[in-house]
């Protein structure tokens, strides 16, 4: 599915604003015949729960709605027009004109429908109603259970399975776009790179709809020069000299595809790529053929107000403090991000692990650490299909962006349990048959998954750990800590040497300035010396390739009893102030070179 947007032939029409706004109290039905019967608004794109004084809204489990009117000028009504949704979370029914017109289940995916049959003159009515509800079938995970009150109501709950608060709403743009009558469908760029001779073959399949006499792609470089040109659906384009996509020096190209019929160009879409080469060889992650050393972050997408939100202003500041500190990666923990981000990242040369929304593959996760419950996760879950789901949606997104290496299957499954196995092998092998590109794949490990006790690594390209050696084992002991983080990864690497090893979560939680003279946990004292003790390990393992924390900034939970408003195992608070240790992670980092 292209991103929408404006060329010589296409129009986007932008549906972001204020919306009507209500939660459904489950008391009578709604008529979408009817103009919702609220005087209640919010803004789009963000999540509804915190711009609302009221907690009872905030908190609310279940569904609830949204409404905009629009009108299309006249001139726009003989094209395609398209309805599109950047994500609706978790679960969507989309009304125009008190008609249904399409449903989507997934909170983090775009999704769209050709509306030119519903449309009336004048003003047109869109209606959503959405779901915040999580299950045991749904991705992320929820615990779900409902009771009724003393009238009958249902009153339905969701316990996160995961440690995010579960934000939920029109997190991303909706727009309406157009296309000609004959389009332009899909575009899938596949760059092959000969490195010693600066050469690329490039690979362009175009999906067209419709009648075209020609498919032409045009490769501009930077300065909007032409590069080459060729013809077909499926063709080929040879770049000499090209200028590679390297981490924190992107290059981009642009593909300009044109639709031809009778010698005029109908339709246009100009889709950006990169060319670079990604590969797992004897324990190194190579990108453009040298060893790459990932240094950065897990995130969330998590600001004030906005909530889940797209917040593009953050999103740049993100990246800014990112390269100030000498960080050339990130993972989209634990969900896909905006499409605006991946855009960003391609552009700034940021690397983007790509992660699903399967977090919370664990039962009785959060309370349960002794594992009792976890044995039953993998008879108890029945996520197979939502998982298959995520991934042919996010490649399907994502797979043309320069700045995703590798695919980031799970967050923290119970890959220790039986069953674990057979669970994720056939997604592994979806992901890895779905890509165009074939970048390495991966799950994130968690703690308990220990070399011994993991049975799903055999599976993955990269070993991906989050370790908490000194947080939430051996807390506040970080000479036993040390010794617990060096014997895992000696082990690790030992099991499978041409593997490579990173992090993907380390961290301890930091309350701003509170300081301790003996370097207390919570301390900003102890989160320093925790990263000191960690990088010292790092530094021994010859096939670590890469240290992303936890976390990026402060961020929203749900309440519990190891959270004060929020987790604050960020090195930033949620305002994006830094702490103490960001001076030492800021050395550490510009003076570890990216390749090496
Ligand atoms: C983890 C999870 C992450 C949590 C983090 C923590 O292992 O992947 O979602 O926020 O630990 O701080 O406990």
């Amino acid at each position: 599915m292209l991103y929408p947007i404006a060329t010589e032939s296409r129009v986007v029409v932008n549906l972001s604003g204020i919306w009507k706004f209500m939660t459904d109290k489950e008391v009578e039905p709604i008529e979408v015949s009817q103009p919702l019967p609220t005087n209640e608004v919010v803004a789009v794109p963000a999540s509804f729960n915190d711009q609302t004084v009221s907690k009872e809204t905030r908190m609310h489990s279940g569904y609830f709605w949204y409404e905009k009117e629009f009108t299309i000028a006249k001139a726009l009504r003989n094209e395609r027009l398209v309805l599109r949704f950047g994500s609706a979370t978790h679960e969507a029914w989309v009304y125009l004109n008190g008609k249904e017109i399409t449903y989507h289940k997934g909170g983090f995916t775009p999704f769209e429908v050709e509306i030119n049959n519903y449309l009336v003159d004048g003003p047109n009515r869109l209606t959503v109603r959405l779901s915040n509800l999580l299950d045991y079938t749904t991705l992320p995970v929820g615990n779900y259970s409902e009771e009724k009150d003393e009238n009958g109501r249902i009153i339905r709950k969701v316990d996160e399975n995961f440690d995010f608060f579960n934000y939920a709403g029109l997190h991303r743009p909706v727009n309406i776009y157009t296309t000609p009558r004959d389009y332009i469908e899909d575009i899938v760029i596949v760059p092959n790179v000969d490195l010693a001779a600066k050469k690329a073959d490039v690979h362009f399949s175009i999906k067209t709809a419709g009648a075209f006499d020609e498919v032409r792609v045009t490769v501009l470089d930077e300065e909007g020069k032409q590069v080459a040109q060729a013809s077909g659906n499926d063709t080929n384009i040879s770049i000499d000299n090209v200028q590679l996509w390297q981490p924190l020096n992107a290059y981009l190209y642009t593909a300009k595809v044109e639709g031809v019929k009778g010698g005029e160009t109908v339709d246009v879409y100009e889709e950006s790529f990169g060319v670079r080469k990604v590969e797992v060889s004897s324990g190194k992650f190579l990108i453009n053929g040298e060893p790459f050393y990932f240094k950065g972050f897990g995130k969330h997408e998590d600001t004030f107000v906005q909530g889940r939100g797209l917040n593009e202003a953050y999103n740049v500041l993100d990246i800014n403090l990112m390269k100030q500190m000498g960080a050339n990666s990130f993972r989209t923990s634990h969900y896909p991000y905006s499409e605006e981000m991946m855009r960003l990242c391609d552009r700034e040369g940021i690397v983007v692990i790509d992660e699903t929304p399967a977090v919370g593959l664990f039962h009785g996760f959060g309370f349960d650490l002794s594992g009792k419950n976890a044995n039953s996760t993998w008879s108890v879950l029945k996520t197979t299909e939502a998982h298959e789901q995520v991934i042919r949606e996010l490649i399907d997104r994502d797979k043309n962006h320069a700045c995703v290496v590798l695919w980031s299957i799970a967050n923290e499954p119970a890959s220790h349990i039986e069953g674990a196995h057979e669970y994720f092998e056939p997604l592994f092998n979806l992901a890895r048959q779905l890509d165009p590109q074939k970048r390495p794949c991966t799950f994130v490990n968690i703690l308990m998954a220990t070399p011994n006790a993991d049975k799903c690594s055999d599976l993955v390209d990269v070993i991906a750990l989050n370790r908490y050696y000194g947080w939430y084992l051996q807390t506040g002991d970080l000479s036993k800590a040390e010794e617990e983080t060096r014997k895992e990864l000696l082990e690790w690497q030992e099991k499978y040497p041409d593997k490579p090893i990173m992090y993907t979560e380390y961290g301890a939680d930091t309350v701003a300035g509170f300081h301790s003279a003996y370097g207390e946990p919570f301390s900003e004292e102890y989160q320093e010396d925790y990263y000191r003790m960690n990088s010292k390990v790092f530094d021994e393992i010859s096939n670590f390739v890469g240290e992303q924390l936890w976390n990026f900034a402060d961020f929203q939970t749900k309440f519990g009893i190891q959270r004060v408003q929020g987790n604050k195992k960020g090195i930033f608070t949620r305002e994006r102030e830094p702490k103490m240790v960001v001076r030492y992670l800021s050395n550490r980092w510009n003076n570890i070179p990216n390749f090496g």
